[in-house]
């Protein structure tokens, strides 16, 4: 990695009417704006008090340039030391929204990958053989198509249905950000291109459903991990498809009664068969109250997600399908589930509680139980109020606690700025969405290391993610619009673990394509940051 430069900014740059801040770890009496082009000086400022950052174990200085608002390119300047280049703009992620709902696309197993869409990052066709059911193995089913979860090739149905919730609730509330063509195979200029790279994963998630029960397999993979440098269409090994658990069937049936409802205008067909599959596994998770929670069967050793909790995704799928269907069955499923003692306010693979919560809202207060309403709302607020509270405190003014620096804390950063625009959706109180941005600055470049996580984004990206197809292509760069999982003090990495004992939490990062614990991308690090850019 390049010297990390003692300027952080968002290497993307700031909307022209937002607040504008860069972050120096160097003491000086004033810095400078200058404008890239005319090298004009536009504004002189002077730092902030000392700031001591707890997360990156640094004393750190405020620039705050917020007065600066004509549209241009521009770098800060102190001490002879200089930032990267950043544009000032009505709409400067826009490339990198786009970027980040492509990436879906390059995500996708089961179909040739073309060079008219995916440039020098086509690939062949992958993963086309029949599923084999773990628990019968004569029987072998269509597990086709989706997307690939991560850097490995398994597609696992809780993180797949956490994805495309976060991109569905995207599209829900923020319509417009999505108007323009990717493009993507399926662009015709009437379903938006977010619904089309939906419907590749719902089209799979339906197959994870066992027909007779309406129970859905965990997940779908090879015993084992490929090797790092195996192209997706050469992993050739059998796919199992393992045992169904409640938390993939709640999940499922969520994101299927969100499908159903935001379908129907588009395809009446499909979404009626969203919504008897989301009802059909609904039923199922009626029948089976107590479930334990998944775990690998020993042959198997791909990833787990293991959750032995699953009441908040059947709290989720309550709401969903109340706010689909307005039968009150649900709504009083719902209802009791929201007095039990589990978060209703997290979108993580494990706890899923916000999706319920969220839902709930949305669906507006005339439709809900007074009390449920008020207690889900002033949850989301306290939650909310919480995390603006923890940004003051930070030097580079995110949410994040020393604790909070695990494996993908990058969607740690995004589901907490999801949190905030939630709740700026709910009360209208901007200081919420401010403090979203200020998680965007983070993710782009103004942070400990300099770094932006999302690849082929900034002037200094994330350039060796633990990804399979990025490391056994044959091209430098990687696949772009990628975001990576972010410093995870827990260093379950080999390479990891020799490289970054004893660093701040904010620094356990290392942009090697071996530190899976640090630098893996998956589909449920993006589907956030797409709805948090759906936003700005
Ligand atoms: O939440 C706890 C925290 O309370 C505790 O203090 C801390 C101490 O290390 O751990 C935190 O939990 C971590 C958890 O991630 C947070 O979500 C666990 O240690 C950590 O092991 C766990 O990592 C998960 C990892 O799989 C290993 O199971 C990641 O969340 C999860 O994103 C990742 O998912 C993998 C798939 O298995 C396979 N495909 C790639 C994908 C991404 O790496
Ligand atoms: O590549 C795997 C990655 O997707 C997982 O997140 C990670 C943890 O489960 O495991 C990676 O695979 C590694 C395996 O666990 C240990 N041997 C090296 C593998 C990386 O090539
Ligand atoms: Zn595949």
């Amino acid at each position: 990695m390049s010297l990390v430069r003692q300027i952080k900014v968002n290497q993307l740059g700031y909307p022209v009417d937002a607040d504008k801040i860069a972050v120096l770890t160097a003491k000086c009496s004033e810095f400078e704006v200058v404008n890239q082009k005319t090298k004009k000086i536009v504004y002189r400022g002077e730092l902030s008090e000392p700031i001591e950052d707890q997360a990156s174990n640094e004393v750190v200085y405020h620039a705050d340039f917020s007065n600066v608002s004509d549209s241009g390119h521009y770098y800060i300047q102190a001490d002879g030391v200089r930032s990267a280049t950043f544009l000032i703009s009505d709409n400067p992620y826009f490339e990198a929204r786009q970027g980040i709902l492509k990436a879906f696309y390059f995500f996708r197993c089961g179909m040739e990958l073309t060079e008219e869409y995916a440039g020098e990052w086509a690939h062949k066709a992958c993963h086309l053989a029949e599923s084999i059911v773990f628990d019968n193995q004569e029987c072998k089913l269509d597990g086709t198509g989706g997307w690939h979860d991560a850097g490995d090739y398994g597609k696992y149905t809780v993180p797949g249905a956490k994805a495309v919730a976060d991109l569905l609730l995207a599209y829900e509330l923020r319509p417009n950000a999505f108007n323009q063509a990717i493009p993507i195979p399926e662009t015709d200029g009437v379903i938006p291109d977010i619904l089309h790279e939906c419907r590749y994963e719902l089209d799979w998630l339906l197959k994870m459903q066992e027909l007779e029960t309406g129970a859905v397999y965990h997940k779908l993979t090879t015993l084992e991990f490929p090797g790092l440098d195996v192209m997706p269409e050469d992993d050739l090994d059998p796919q199992y498809l393992t045992p169904v658990s409640a938390t993939a069937t709640g999940t499922f049936a969520a994101t299927m009664a969100m499908a159903a409802r935001i379908y129907k205008p588009f395809d009446q067909e499909f979404a009626a068969v969203c919504l008897e599959r989301a009802e059909k596994a609904w039923q199922w998770l009626l029948m089976n109250p107590d479930v334990p929670g998944f775990k690998n069967p020993v042959e198997i050793t791909t990833g787990e997600y293991g959750d032995e909790d699953d009441r908040d995704e059947r709290f989720w799928a309550a709401a969903e399908l109340y706010r689909t269907t307005g039968n009150e069955n649900y709504h009083q499923a719902l209802i009791e589930l929201a007095d039990e003692d589990f978060s209703k306010t997290e979108f993580g693979w494990a706890d899923m509680g916000g999706y319920g919560t969220t839902a709930y809202l949305l669906n507006g207060k005339a439709l809900s139980n007074h009390d449920v309403y008020q207690k889900l709302m002033s949850e989301l607020i306290h939650e909310a109020e919480k995390l603006l509270n923890n940004c003051s405190k930070d030097g580079y003014l995110i949410s994040l606690e020393n604790e909070d620096y695990v494996w993908g804390s990058n969607m740690g950063v995004m589901n907490k700025a999801m949190t905030l625009l939630l709740a700026h959706h709910f009360t209208g109180n901007v200081a919420y969405k401010n403090c979203a941005l200020d998680h965007v600055h983070y993710l782009f470049g103004r942070n400990a290391l300099d770094i932006s996580y999302v690849t082929g984004f900034g002037d200094r990206p994330v350039m060796e993610p633990h990804h399979r197809p990025s490391v056994g292509d044959q091209v430098d760069a990687p696949v772009p619009g990628l975001v990576s999982g972010g410093p995870n003090a827990g260093l379950q990495d080999e390479y990891a673990a020799a490289h970054l004992q004893g660093k701040a939490p904010a620094k356990c990062f290392v942009d090697h394509e071996d530190s899976y614990a640090t630098n893996e991308v998956t589909v449920y690090w993006n589907s956030p940051a797409l709805f948090v850019l759906a936003h700005f």
